[in-house]
């Protein structure tokens, strides 16, 4: 698996052994070797140069004009789509998803990229009716600086991508820290960068060394950027507890962060519900990325009526599902990251059977054909005779709770009763229940019909309570990357006072 990955990172122009050093990279595939990378970053102190880099390169970035920022993204976007391929394949082997899934890990940034492109060119304000005579009142928007991007070992590139793309056309400077587990990947992104930037200086020579940098290190690199005031957004994807690890260090120093942190996604079907459709629905959200996204389905609350025909569905769907290699295009589930995500998966379960759950599945499988260290599980389906707290917690496993309801509003209630607040949804024809649902469900992203994961780069992506409340991707979350500043201009001469106020000091 290494020559391979040399291979894919020498096609895309990466030189692997360049970055050699004291982290080792496993795939999870069967859990050998494929690399390593040096950490950079273990202290405040050995943060401060790249920081200072990064300073530099946004004082003159953000000087560049709005549309040729654009036309850096529009590069880069080229080079993602000529090494799709190679990007997408490098993602499954260091990740575990499936090849389908690496692959649209890239579209995804592909997406994100045109979005940015022609947001350069809508950076707009706002121009706002003045109470004064002969007064403009406007808001405008500005670079806000450098800012720090961490990663999880999930979506390795595309949520980066989300952040960085953004970020780039708003003027600003990134630096960048991938999860440990997914370093390599990055090397890869930095690189088709980096040649964007070089095919974007043939033309204007405006790019500042430094715009994009990668830093490799465990929680204290991440530590390190959010405690650094010279950062002027910390956007952060992960779990709540590394949420609550890094925002207490941006909040103590009153910084801006943007958080993206746990899921516990619900979806409710309801006795008017297309069930073929439901079904599909359920099987990508829960079983894909086995389990691992953020936005996985983890709890179906189902009507009593319909329960027992859907469960008896769900577990004939689960005992068809080819589990496996990911990059054999057979297979719909992968293995899990390592084997701590398989300890928690196997606590879980037990700790549900503890609390009245029927677990079915969830037993590890292939161990023979992988390595002891190639992770791979059956998904599993808990039936729950309620939303108990292991149900409340999430474990990023495939791992899918289902509970009765009988009254409708008892389901609203117990959708919204977790901790988490990032995705949900409806499985409905009934359009009193899809609206009262529509403005009930607690989470930044509702749906109807359709699964909680896989949402497009359009609309704002992000969720309340523990999940952070932060808003990336599409939409106007590019507004957290910049600066707003109001702005009053007198063009009278007068020098009348907002509220009426006179404050005459005479002639
Ligand atoms: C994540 O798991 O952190 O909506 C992001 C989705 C993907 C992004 C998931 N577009 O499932």
């Amino acid at each position: 698996m290494k020559e391979k990955v040399d291979y894919l990172l020498k096609s895309m122009g990466v030189v692997p052994s360049s970055f050699e050093g004291n982290r080792l990279v496993y795939t999870p595939i069967n859990g050998t070797e494929i690399g390593s990378v040096q950490d950079t970053i273990s202290s405040v102190k050995e943060m401060l140069p790249t920081i200072k880099q990064s300073t530099e390169a946004f004082n003159e970035w953000k000087n560049v004009p709005g549309p040729q920022r654009g036309e850096l993204i529009r590069l880069f976007a080229e080079q993602l789509r000529i090494y799709k391929q190679p990007l997408g394949e490098l993602v499954t082997i260091e990740n575990g998803k499936i090849l389908q899934e690496g692959l649209g890990e890239v579209q995804e940034m592909i997406d994100i990229c045109d979005f940015a492109v022609g947001l350069s060119r809508q950076l707009y304000g706002l121009t706002i009716a003045s109470e004064r005579p002969g007064h403009k009142l406007m808001e405008t928007w500005h670079p806000l600086g450098p800012v720090a991007v961490i990663t999880a070992f999930n979506f390795p590139v595309a949520v980066w991508s989300w952040n960085f793309a953004l970020a780039i056309v708003c003027g600003d400077s990134v630096i960048w820290k991938p999860s440990e587990k997914t370093p390599l990947t990055a090397l890869a992104c930095q690189q088709l960068f980096l040649n964007a930037v070089d095919n974007f200086n043939e033309k204007f020579d405006d790019v500042p060394e430094n715009l994009s940098q990668v830093v490799f290190g465990g929680p204290q690199a991440g530590a390190a950027l959010a405690e650094s005031d010279k950062i002027k957004l910390v956007s952060a994807t992960g779990s709540t507890q590394m949420g609550q690890f890094i925002a207490p260090y941006v909040a103590s120093r009153l910084g801006r962060y943007l958080l993206e942190l746990g899921g516990n996604n619900g979806m409710i079907v309801t006795p008017s519900a297309d069930l073929d459709m439901a079904l599909k629905a359920i099987v990508f959200s829960a079983v894909g990325t086995a389990g691992q996204r953020c936005t996985t389905l983890r709890r179906v609350i189902v009507h009593e009526d319909i329960h027992d025909d859907l469960v008896r569905k769900l577990k004939k769907a689960y005992n068809t599902i080819s589990i496996g290699n990911p990059l054999d295009e057979k297979n719909l589930v992968g293995p899990l990251i390592d084997g701590s995500a398989f300890g928690d998966m196997e606590l879980s379960l037990s700790v549900a059977a503890n609390e009245g759950g029927t677990v079915f599945g969830g037993e590890r499988v292939l161990e023979d054909k992988f390595s002891s260290y190639g992770y791979y599980v059956k998904p599993a389906i808990v039936e729950m005779p309620e939303q108990s707290a292991i149900v409340k917690r999430e474990t990023f496993a495939p791992i899918l709770y289902v509970m009765k309801y009988s009254d409708f509003d008892d389901a609203l209630e117990m959708h919204n009763d977790v901790p988490q607040g990032l995705s949900s949804c409806i499985f409905s024809t009934d359009i009193r229940e899809t609206e009262k649902f529509l403005s009930t469900s607690d989470c930044g992203l509702a749906n109807v019909n359709i699964g909680p994961s896989g949402a497009e780069i359009g609309g704002a992506f992000g969720g309340e309570k523990e999940t952070g409340g932060g808003r990336e991707s599409g939409s106007d979350a590019w507004k957290s990357y910049m600066r707003r500043a109001t702005n009053t201009i007198n063009y009278s001469t007068e020098l009348p006072l907002a509220q009426g106020i006179k404050f005459d000091i005479g002639d």
